[in-house]
């Protein structure tokens, strides 16, 4: 078998670079290891920055996102048993945020994909990528018990952070860095309608809160916990508590609670490897970076990432020239830092760290609420959280 481009990967960067190349009549075949139903069984992001939505609007399936998205010009911070509004919107001149779920942005691609009849092969296993250095790279995979061959001319690297292709760049060719959080989020989903119509992240000394959602009907909650923590211990009542304690009076009034239909820890960790191009195979998304998912900027960065590597390949069939691709590293990576920066702040400046103490607890409410009456300082963060544009300080 023969592609121009196999895309390692169904997730989000997967699925968009496919949708982007094929839009310009590059042919492609996304290997994935898992079912599309585990794929879609993943609760992950739920904030979606314009340059997204820019690009789902580009490749043409971003119509049930303008139907069911919900467009948010601001948000909640909780500290010191107060709530205080960002208004981002005017504090960036008119930028929003779509609150749509990961999960809805893959089964509209996925959706898309099978109906142009475009190949996705699911639950291939022993995925290898080969001769990525040299100008004939191959992927082999297995299949129903047999072994197969997929020829191309570059392979996307779009396996996310446990994948398998960052694994295969010999060490010496790749530097990583990486910085481990001392807690996971706990995060539940549940039909129950949202105790605020924008989100609200909260800092309060049990530590971070974060009330988010889906839809009108359902919510998204996540609570700090320590890493020691198994999900087993955290019953329903148990979590529904543990967020009561983080809320305000007017939010713990108008909380609604019911059984979860998701419920699972995730730890937190910022991470980047460079480059992110070693021949004719490129990183991209999780499987180049993550970013703890305070910011929301991790799906952001995946879709900003496959912005500039799809342009870059249409680039190379369409006009025989390389000079993005030789960029695409370097291109990536500063927009990266600036997202690793900021994830890493805000996480930093809402979550309990455990040698910080009641000294560290008092400076980040000294910090909020330096932040929340200094205009400058409000707009910094709504600049960061709208996202910077695509071609920011270029
Ligand atoms: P994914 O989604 O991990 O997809 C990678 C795909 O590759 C497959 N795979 C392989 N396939 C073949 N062979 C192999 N050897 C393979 N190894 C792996 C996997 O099965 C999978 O299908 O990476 P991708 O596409 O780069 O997308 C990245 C995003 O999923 C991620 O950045 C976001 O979910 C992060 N994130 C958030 N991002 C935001 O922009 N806004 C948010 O509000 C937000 N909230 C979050 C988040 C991530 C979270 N968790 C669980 C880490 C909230 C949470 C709790
Ligand atoms: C979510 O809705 O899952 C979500 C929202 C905002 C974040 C992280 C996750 O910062």
């Amino acid at each position: 078998m023969r592609t121009q481009v196999a895309i390692i990967g169904a997730g989000p960067s997967g699925l968009l670079l496919g949708a982007l190349l094929s839009k310009a009549g590059i042919d492609n075949i996304i290997v994935e290891r898992q079912s599309g139903e585990y794929v879609l069984g993943r609760i992950r992001a739920g904030v979606l920055e314009q340059v997204t939505v820019d690009l789902l609007d580009e490749i043409g399936v971003s119509q049930r996102l303008h139907k069911e998205g919900l467009v948010h010009g601001g948000f909640d911070l909780l500290f010191a048993g107060k709530r205080h509004r960002i208004d981002m919107n005017h504090l960036t001149g008119g930028k929003n945020v779509v609150v749509y779920g990961q999960t809805e942005v893959t089964r509209d691609l996925m959706d898309d994909r099978a109906a142009k009849g475009l190949t996705t092969i699911y639950e291939a296993d022993n995925v290898q990528v080969h001769d990525f250095e040299g100008s004939n790279p191959r992927v082999t995979y297995d299949k129903d018990g047999k072994s197969h061959t997929l020829a191309c001319d570059f392979i996307a690297g779009c396996d996310g952070f446990h994948g398998v292709c960052r694994a295969s760049v010999p060490k010496g060719a790749i530097k990583e860095f990486e910085k481990v959080y001392p807690f996971g989020w706990l995060g539940i989903l549940a039909d129950v309608p949202p105790v605020s119509h924008e989100l609200i992240y909260a800092n309060t000394e049990r530590g971070f809160a974060l009330c988010s959602m889906r839809s009108p009907t359902r919510s998204r909650y996540y609570v700090q916990v320590p890493l020691s923590d198994k999900v087993e211990e955290w019953s329903d009542d148990r979590f529904w508590k543990e967020l009561r304690l983080h809320l305000d009076p007017q939010a713990q009034e108008s909380l609604v609670t019911g059984p979860s239909i998701e419920k699972s820890i995730a730890p937190l960790r910022s991470f980047v490897a460079e480059p992110m191009r070693f021949g004719r195979m490129f990183l991209a998304g999780d499987a180049a970076h993550i970013v703890p998912p305070t910011g929301a900027k991790g799906l952001n960065l995946a879709a900003t990432d496959v912005k500039y590597l799809g342009d870059a390949i249409v680039e190379h069939f369409a006009e025989k020239s390389d000079a993005d691709i030789d960029h695409y590293s370097q291109r990536c990576l500063r927009r990266i830092w600036r997202a690793e920066r900021f994830s890493w702040w805000f996480t930093s400046l809402m979550h309990q760290f455990p040698e910080a103490g009641g000294f560290g607890q008092k400076v980040q409410e000294a910090e909020l609420d330096y932040l929340i009456h200094s205009e400058a300082a409000s707009r910094a963060l709504a600049e960061n959280y709208v996202g910077l544009p695509l071609n920011f300080g270029e």
